[in-house]
């Protein structure tokens, strides 16, 4: 049984021709004497294991490294550097070379390290060659050391020769293969200030960096990696650099600099491929990076980079030092080269008040050259940012942060990657096939607290925070608006209890009894959201720290709603409005609520759990509903909450 399992996996190659070039040779680059050092030889082999445990390896065509010959290093490098790399490791340099290391800026080198850098230079062109002939679709090259800091005449930042810039070179130079125009993405954490002098006056290259940069704080600590360089010459416009102003960002930043500004160039500029400087370090877990991207984020910012160039893309690994974390990326950019399955938005963050601010003035500097950067963004768009961070100031060696809670909440729910019966893995999270699925389903969501007035509600769809809220709603993933607004009256009692809210602050809240009783009723505010957006809805409400990779509440849940009447939910049971209650249907489509449960209404009754009136900030939000929605007069809806407020249940 277990025979034929593997066999029938290891036969179901992709149907996309996906090149991956790891080398054993490239470890022999270490520190002299072994010393700990973030660049070391596990992290390749962390994530070459990776791949093959995943059974990645097994569906792509595997390569071995081929060392670069020293004609095409001499395109980027000069005569004297080259002679140094390829001398440092032999006899004669053994008692000079700890020597020459320490003189150069973060470099160690042994031994091996002449043949690694030889290798990985070669490597990077031989699949980006393979790539450009179109034996393969695309290819992610394993490689170390890393690249993008080497320049002319210098090695620095862990890396000997520019891997990237070289291949860049000899596609660019081997007319016959046809690639006239390369688009560089360098999504390393640290800019990549080699790449950059390569091509700084080529306008046939379009190097495109992101990286931490806090005003020239960050390594490589100068002025290069500045939004003002964006080339010379006939050059200029074909340099763009991103600086973060901040650590921590995370998917949310990334995601909108690739919709605002890399996506619409990339779109104009048409590459012939696109190379990308793959370093791992700015991923969530990272010990030098303090950035937060996730396996889910690497994905979708590889995924919009594929509808260019004809897919035509070679990934080459730079930095990235948590072993875990370059793992897990790395197998989520390999996924994403297997199959071309939709992969759609998961990040409830939003971007940074400093990342709209560095956005803009990128596109600023460079809408001269790139007309699609010409419009100002929308206020709507640029003010939907994220709370200042709880902590603002943090050791410069650490980011003070919990790791673990980062990994714990980040990684795992994006790390259920699913495989079906083919074996192929789909390029997507659990998390993204029940939410298309359950995008198609409408439901109405009826009402009856302070969401009951639009603005209030629209927090949780849109995102945002109202008058008298203390918390920042994240909204739900889809943003798009109810289709249809219904009031309704319902024979439900409704009162209020708890002492106070994270959201409120002190006053009690709004609850519905369950179980309907023919002389209550209650005034409800009925949405017409999809039943994705009500998940978003419900996890909102039930403030949890549940993660979102599987439903709240799908379509079974409603079957059973539908029959039973109310349904609790197991995953939010601490959550106040843990209860989805049934009340019917409204032109085929049911209208549900969420509540406290029957235990709850015991404990209410006897005074385990208090009855509290609303405080006047949450009072009035309802009046305000009540009022806007034209259910009642503003004296009408004082009486009707006050009322609601003091009757005994
Ligand atoms: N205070 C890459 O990720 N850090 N290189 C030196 C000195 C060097 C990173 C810190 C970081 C180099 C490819
Ligand atoms: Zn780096």
């Amino acid at each position: 049984m277990e025979a034929v399992e593997t066999a029938s996996r290891s036969t179901s190659r992709s149907l996309r021709r996906v090149g991956i070039l790891y080398d054993e040779r490239m470890c022999r680059h270490h520190t002299p004497d072994d010393e700990p050092h973030p660049e070391n030889p596990n992290r390749i082999r962390a994530i070459w294991n990776k791949l093959q445990s995943a059974g990645i390896s097994q569906r792509c065509e595997v390569l071995s490294a081929k060392e670069a010959e020293d004609k095409y290093i001499l395109s980027v490098h000069g005569k004297s550097h080259v002679d140094l790399i390829r001398n440092i490791s032999s006899q004669q340099y053994n008692s000079r070379r700890n020597r020459i290391a320490s003189n150069l800026n973060s470099i160690y080198l042994n031994e091996g390290s002449s043949e690694a850098a030889y290798l990985a230079a070669g490597s990077v062109i031989e699949v980006a060659k393979r790539v450009a002939k179109g034996e393969l679709d695309s290819a992610f090259a394993i490689v170390r050391p890393p690249g993008h800091h080497a320049e002319h005449d210098e090695a620095m930042g862990f890396c000997l020769y520019n891997n990237v810039a070289i291949a860049t070179n000899f596609l660019l130079n081997e007319k016959e293969l046809g690639i006239n125009k390369i688009l560089i993405v360098d999504w390393d954490v640290h800019h990549g200030n080699g790449t950059q002098k390569t091509f700084w006056k080529d306008p046939r290259v379009l190097f495109f960096s992101v990286h931490r940069h806090e005003f020239g704080n960050f390594y490589p600590s100068n002025d290069d990696g500045d939004y003002t360089m964006i080339g010379e010459g006939p050059g200029a416009g074909y340099n763009i650099n991103v600086p973060w102003e901040n650590g921590r960002c995370g998917d949310a930043d990334y995601l909108a600099v690739w919709d605002h500004i890399l996506i619409p160039v990339a779109k104009q500029f048409n590459p012939d491929m696109i190379l990308i400087s793959a370093g791992f370090d700015a991923a969530v877990g990272d010990p030098l990076g303090g950035c937060r991207v996730t396996p889910y984020g690497y994905a979708m910012l590889l995924r919009k980079l594929m509808d260019f160039a004809r897919g035509k893309i070679v990934l080459a690994l730079e930095g990235g030092y948590n072993l875990t974390s370059i793992s897990n990326s790395a197998l989520a950019c390999m996924e994403v080269l297997l199959d071309e399955k939709t992969v759609t938005g998961s990040t409830e963050a939003y971007p940074f008040e400093s990342t709209w601010r560095v956005i803009r003035a990128v596109r600023q500097e460079l809408k001269a050259f790139w007309s699609v950067l010409a419009d100002e963004l929308p206020t709507k768009l640029i003010s939907q940012k994220a709370p200042i961070p709880k902590i603002l100031i943090s050791s410069c060696d650490s980011e003070a942060e919990d790791v673990e809670e980062l990994l714990q909440g980040v990684i795992r729910p994006l790390s259920t990657l699913r495989v079906d019966e083919d074996r192929r893995v789909l390029a997507e999270s659990a998390s993204v096939s029940w939410r298309s699925d359950l995008s198609n389903i409408d439901i109405w969501y009826a009402t009856f607290g302070s969401n009951m007035w639009k603005p209030r509600f629209l927090c949780y769809i849109e995102g945002g925070q109202v008058d008298g809220m203390q918390k920042l709603c994240s909204g739900s993933m889809d943003k798009r608006p109810p289709k249809e607004i219904l009031w309704k009256i319902f024979p439900h009692r409704l009162f209020f209890g708890r002492e106070s809210t994270r959201t409120w602050g002190l006053g009690g809240v709004a609850f519905l009894h369950p179980e309907s009783k023919n002389k209550d009723i209650v005034h409800m505010c009925l949405y017409r959201i999809t039943l994705e957006q009500f998940n978003d809805v419900l996890h909102q409400e039930n403030i949890s720290s549940y993660d979102m990779s599987s439903p709240l509440f799908d379509l079974t849940s409603l079957d059973c709603v539908k029959e039973k009447g109310s349904i609790n939910l197991e995953a939010v049971k601490k959550g106040w409005y843990h209860n989805v209650v049934y009340l019917g249907m409204e032109r085929d489509i049911p209208i549900l609520t969420m509540t406290c449960d029957l235990s709850d209404i015991e404990n209410f009754k006897s005074g385990k759990v208090p009855l509290h009136a609303p405080s006047e900030d949450y009072a009035n939000t309802l009046v305000k509903g009540l009022v806007e929605g034209g259910q009642l007069s503003e004296e009408e809806a004082v009486s009707y909450i006050k009322e609601a407020a003091t009757k005994p249940l």
